[in-house]
């Protein structure tokens, strides 16, 4: 299952104390050093879709403290910066606030997002001509702490979505080399999967339904994936018996959803062009043509036919 929406605790790392000590020999005074910044924490964009899965395992991530001064005016060690590796299209949202922190949009993007505390300082710097045996030094700060949202759209070139059964996972298959299971019942494909064919990544949505918008079907907890996909690939089975039917119901899913879906651009594949004779597919094509101009025929057992969609992915 992919994990695509999840909450998170992030903390910085606390600042090292101060150092209370004296040198020594006697009147050498004090010595008590600074302690060390806590670690920052970041949050870094990667090409792995599953990279949220991480998290149904462990939810709380903290970076390293700092460590506290030393004797000799030593200053504690920096605590290591921690790094968290989160799926491109993921945004970030301040849980308190409600507020959307950013998004990481573009592979290797690096955003702080906790800040380590500062350290505390040293009794020697507490030290002065009144006060030259201070007794007393700086705890460290704490490092920031957040609670925040994490919410997966996939971005995606290409996005195959129709109504279940429409051959949408099997396109997936056969334009990449996604494995991505097909079979002859609605709702195969619980999750949207993802594939790449020469650097154009694909993904394949599950199967809509009338009534998807308000919860039918398997809902609309995928139906946010859809929303940074380039070109729509709305998948219509030659099988079908009123294709405009099946076209208007998904469009109409869309635009419950959120009407800017009806903005994205669309081609229509007519699927499964094996199974029936040209002059039904003629007449879909007249049909669907009223809505959109942008069709093409395909067949997962017709290669010419893959070869002329691959060429329309470039
Ligand atoms: N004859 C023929 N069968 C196909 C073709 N494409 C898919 N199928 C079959 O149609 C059935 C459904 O295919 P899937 O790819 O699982 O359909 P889907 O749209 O992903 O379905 P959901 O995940 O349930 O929404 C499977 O039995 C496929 O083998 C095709 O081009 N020709
Ligand atoms: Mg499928």
């Amino acid at each position: 299952m992919l994990v695509d929406e999840i909450d998170i605790t992030l903390i910085a790392g606390k600042g090292g104390s101060g150092l209370i000590s004296f040198g020594k020999k006697k009147h050498s005074g004090p010595d008590g050093g600074n302690g060390g910044k806590g670690g920052d924490l970041y949050l870094v964009a990667r090409s792995d879709i599953t990279l949220l899965n991480q998290f149904s395992r462990k939810v709380v991530f903290s970076a390293e403290n700092g460590n506290p001064g030393g004797k000799n005016l030593k200053t504690g060690k920096n605590g290591n910066d921690l790094e968290i590796k989160l799926p491109i299209g993921t945004s970030v949202i301040d849980k308190e606030s409600g507020e959307l922190l950013f998004e990481l949009n573009k592979i290797d993007q690096h955003e702080l997002i906790c800040s380590g505390g500062k350290g505390g300082r040293g009794n020697y710097k507490f030290r002065n001509p009144r006060r030259t045996t201070p007794l007393f030094a700086q705890p460290g700060l704490d490092g920031e702490k957040k609670e925040v949202s994490l919410i997966l759209k996939l971005i995606a070139d290409f996005g195959l979505i129709g109504l279940p059964n429409a051959g949408k996972s099997s396109l997936l298959n056969e334009l990449t080399n996604s494995k991505a299971i097909t079979a002859n019942y609605p709702f195969t494909t619980l999750h949207p999967n993802l594939g790449v064919y020469k650097g154009k990544v694909i993904a394949d949505i599950p199967g809509l339904i009338e009534g998807a918008s308000s919860g039918k079907g398997l809902g609309i907890s995928f139906l946010k994936h859809i929303e940074k996909v380039g070109v729509i690939f709305h998948c219509i089975s030659s099988e079908s018996e009123n294709p405009l039917k099946d076209y208007k119901t998904v469009r109409h899913e869309l635009k419950n959803y959120n009407d800017k879906l009806l903005n994205i651009p669309e081609t229509i594949l007519i699927t499964k062009s094996d199974l029936v004779n040209p002059k039904v597919i003629a007449g879909m094509k007249i049909k669907l043509g009223k809505y959109n101009k942008n069709i093409i025929q395909v067949s997962i057992y017709d290669w010419d036919s893959i070869q002329g969609l691959k060429a329309v992915l470039e």
